[in-house]
């Protein structure tokens, strides 16, 4: 079966990292977000992947090349964003057969794309608190026999995954009208297989949709804890590692530092000497972590510099950010309420107690700046030596 991985979208929730590298390249543990789907497919059996790209598609392509473990990969271009049935229809000439669809910025736990696969037609569900904010899925007798988007009164707790295993037929009913909000949506071709197939519901246990910055560290979270230990780089007998901690061939570990895993040290990355890095962080390819340097729980993009004095907490710093000798990063609030953060103009909460800064691709701090928590500085944003920043900039 082929699978369609939609990575065409601009990801506009989480800029500024999105500025120049699309979501679906963003670093999640040891790959890109959109690689864990695609392997996910990969490993289900699919036998060609379709990457449908669109914003910023070159560094997907380079990345994925025309084959990946061996299955085919190829490409649709979707060259504006009118939605996820209208992304699917610009693949439409790839497709014969089943075919499945997968998001490709969600994390999916790979034994239930397995079963999506095997059961189809069937959609991936999830059990979740919170099901008005989702497409709800109705079942009947073990299949699925609605779906309903953002219920104000939902039948059960059962959102639709975004993932997908439909049948040929499919095919035909991918040219969907256009819904309230102006996007062409899978769901609707979801609910005309419903009506004409017996959809089987694939529950899954976990499922992260990476849409909003914080989401970015979530995923790191879950991801980087997955890896197993492995020490393939120059580590100085002084420096003390602990727990899972990989340090690819070609990152340098100087004296004195202490690493607490799940970290990941890409190559060309160096650490210390005397840093502290704590879990989960993934410290991207060539990044610099120096002298007195505490990093915890963030994701710092290749290039970036954190080299003297410094604390980094819940935050996650975008590709060639230098940050000034004795750079501090707050992530939590006196008053202990969640942190907030700025989405598409609006502040809203990030369901955090500590979340630290988001700031975009060759940001410079001044020495001694102190950035305050759900800050978020837009590439190549500066601050003066000492200023303390409160605001977005
Ligand atoms: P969304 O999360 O709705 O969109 P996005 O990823 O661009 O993010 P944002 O809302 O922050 O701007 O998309 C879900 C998935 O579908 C995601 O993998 C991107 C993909 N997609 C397309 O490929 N084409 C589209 O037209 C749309 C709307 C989404």
């Amino acid at each position: 079966m082929k699978a369609v991985v939609l990575a065409a979208g601009k990801g506009t929730r989480i800029r500024p990292l999105s500025e120049t590298v699309p979501k679906p390249m963003l670093p999640v543990g040891d790959r890109p977000l959109a690689a864990h789907a695609v392997d996910a497919a990969i490993d289900a059996g699919a036998d060609e992947i379709v990457l449908v790209v669109g914003y910023e598609a070159d560094p997907v392509r380079e990345f994925f090349g025309s084959e990946r473990g061996g299955v085919p990969v190829s490409y649709a271009v979707q060259s504006e964003q009118n939605g996820t049935a209208d992304a699917v229809n610009v693949a439409r000439s790839h497709l014969e057969g089943p075919f499945a669809v997968l998001n490709g910025d969600n994390l999916y736990d790979p034994a239930a794309i397995e079963r999506l696969f095997e059961q189809r037609p069937a959609v991936c569900a999830i059990e979740v608190d919170d099901p008005a904010s989702y497409g709800v899925l109705s079942t009947d007798d073990g299949t699925v026999s609605r779906i309903v988007e953002k219920p104000t009164e939902p039948s059960t707790n059962l959102a639709n995954a975004g993932a997908y295993a439909f049948p040929a037929k499919a095919v035909e009913w991918l040219d969907v009208s256009a819904s309230e909000r102006g996007e062409h949506e899978i769901t609707d071709v979801l609910a005309r297989v419903i009506e004409e197939f017996a959809v089987t519901p694939v529950t899954l246990e976990r499922w992260m949709d990476v849409g909003r910055p914080w989401e970015l560290l979530e995923a790191n979270e879950l991801k980087l804890d997955e890896l197993d230990r492995r020490v393939d780089g120059d580590v100085s007998g002084s420096a003390h590692l602990e727990g899972n901690v990989v340090v690819e061939s070609g990152a340098t570990v100087k004296p004195g530092a202490v690493i607490e895993g799940p970290v990941l040290i890409r190559s060309g990355a160096t650490v210390g000497p005397n840093a502290y890095v704590r879990g989960a962080t993934l410290l991207g390819e060539d990044v610099s972590v120096g002298n007195a340097v505490e990093i915890k729980n963030s994701v710092l993009l290749a290039g970036t510099s954190v080299s003297h004095l410094s604390y980094v907490g819940d935050s996650v710093l975008g590709r060639n950010v230098n940050f000034g000798a004795g750079t501090t990063v707050a992530n939590l609030r006196h008053d202990d309420a969640d942190v907030k953060y700025t989405v598409k103009g609006d502040r809203i909460s990030t369901g955090r107690r500590k979340f630290g800064v988001v700031v975009g691709d060759g940001v410079k701090t001044g020495i001694n700046s102190s950035l305050t928590p759900g800050l978020r500085l837009e590439n190549e944003a500066t601050t003066d030596p000492g200023e303390v920043v409160e605001r977005d900039r």
